[in-house]
């Protein structure tokens, strides 16, 4: 499903393609989070037409305990349900599982785990996430894994790579010996862990590319490490990947991490940050961070940026912004995170034109430190 087009000469920067059956994806690219099967405080048109998202992501954990598998089965898959045509991916649970439930089990078979909603009481196991996302209709999902938290002993990381290993193994027959749903086709990524311990990385980068997943992806980091260790461990991590499959970091993450994690080699990013951040009244510029609850932009009364594409900076005065913030108007939480996201994806594309013309390398320190400013 990838084919890479280019790589940047002095870093280790990739341009691809990703063909899903709803569409092309430009690499690298940015996945706005859609956990509950909606991007929050942003309509569908306006991911499409003002955003430009390519793909966005979806979570099985969430989706699976509502609206469940009946009712998404009925709907024809979370595309029908959302009224969404583009590329979908979907996190398996793994992940959530462990921050968001109460009690979880960790066997062999899979990890027991009681909802966050009603305490009800579910397994979730390497072969039934697939049956779920093959419910979602997913283009792209992702396996069954542990993410151990940061930081972890090297026994327990080792341990917990080697059980998220063999739920690979047997999430991969599954997915295998399974058809789509709904007549486009899926494909599944595998998920290397290992910590921030290197030859666990290797060990874990070599298992997941033997199983010929049509994706990989990199996760365990951004759980709270360093930014220096999360930019050491995928740097190392990227050379034990293969070149001819989509890579994919999970959780990631701010404006310069993924300006510094493309130069590393990665094509695929998803992160809360652009959507959370906008709701507590954080944007982002290519200017730097504004924090539009401070008092300062109360008498601002001009535009933000006005050449930026974004209806908040366009159209509405900072003073205006400060109100809906302060007062929590919905308008406020649209704006900021139609802003953001714009932003997040404008910033790829900015990307994807600086490897095309060769000129990623000498853009990228300037524009990291230009975006993490504080304005
Ligand atoms: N595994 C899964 N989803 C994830 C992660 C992971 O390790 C992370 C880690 N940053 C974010 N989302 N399945």
């Amino acid at each position: 499903m990838y084919t890479l087009r280019k790589k940047a000469a002095q870093t280790k920067a990739r341009l691809g393609t990703l063909q899903t059956d709803h569409g092309e994806i430009q690499t690298p690219i940015f996945m706005p989070v859609g956990t509950l099967g909606s991007v929050k405080a942003v309509s569908q048109d306006d991911l499409v037409n003002k955003i430009k998202a390519q793909i966005i992501l979806g979570n099985t954990y969430h989706l699976y305990l509502r609206p469940g598998n009946e009712i998404m089965q009925a709907a024809g898959g979370l595309h029908g349900f959302m009224g969404w045509d583009k590329p979908i991916l979907t996190d398996s649970g793994g992940y959530q599982i462990f921050s968001l439930s109460d009690i979880r089990d960790l066997k062999e078979k899979g990890a027991t785990f009681q909802s966050h909603l009603d305490g009800s009481k579910h397994l979730f196991t390497p072969e039934n996430v697939v049956d779920t996302q093959r419910i979602l209709g997913s283009d792209i999902m992702m396996i069954l894994d542990e993410c151990p938290p940061w930081p972890a002993e090297y026994d327990y990381v080792k341990e917990s790579m080697g059980l998220t290993h063999r739920w690979a193994k047997r999430g991969r027959e599954h997915f295998l010996k399974t058809d789509p749903i709904y007549g486009h086709k899926q494909h599944q990524f595998g998920i290397v862990q290992g910590g921030t311990y290197k030859d666990l990385r290797k060990e874990s980068s070599e298992f997941m590319a033997s199983l010929d997943f049509e994706g990989l992806a990199i996760g365990g980091l951004s759980v709270g490490e360093p930014t220096d260790i999360m930019y050491e461990i995928t740097d190392f991590n990227t050379d034990h990947l293969p070149e001819d499959k989509p890579r994919y970091l999970m959780g990631v993450g701010t404006p310069a991490n993924l300006i510094q994690c493309v130069a590393l080699g990665i094509d695929m990013f998803d992160c809360v940050m652009p959507t959370r951040n906008a709701r507590n009244g954080t944007i982002f510029t290519r200017n730097g961070r504004v924090n539009v609850r401070n008092a300062k932009w109360k008498h601002h009364h001009k535009l933000l940026d006005p050449d930026f594409p974004s209806d908040l900076c366009r159209r509405y005065n900072m003073s205006y912004i400060h109100h809906l913030i302060k007062s929590d108007e919905i308008l406020g939480l649209e704006l900021t995170s139609l802003h953001n996201l714009t932003f997040y994806l404008w910033l790829m594309e900015q990307i994807r034109e600086q490897i095309k013309n060769d000129t990623f390398q000498e853009w990228y320190p300037r524009m990291m430190e230009q975006v993490e400013q504080r304005i």
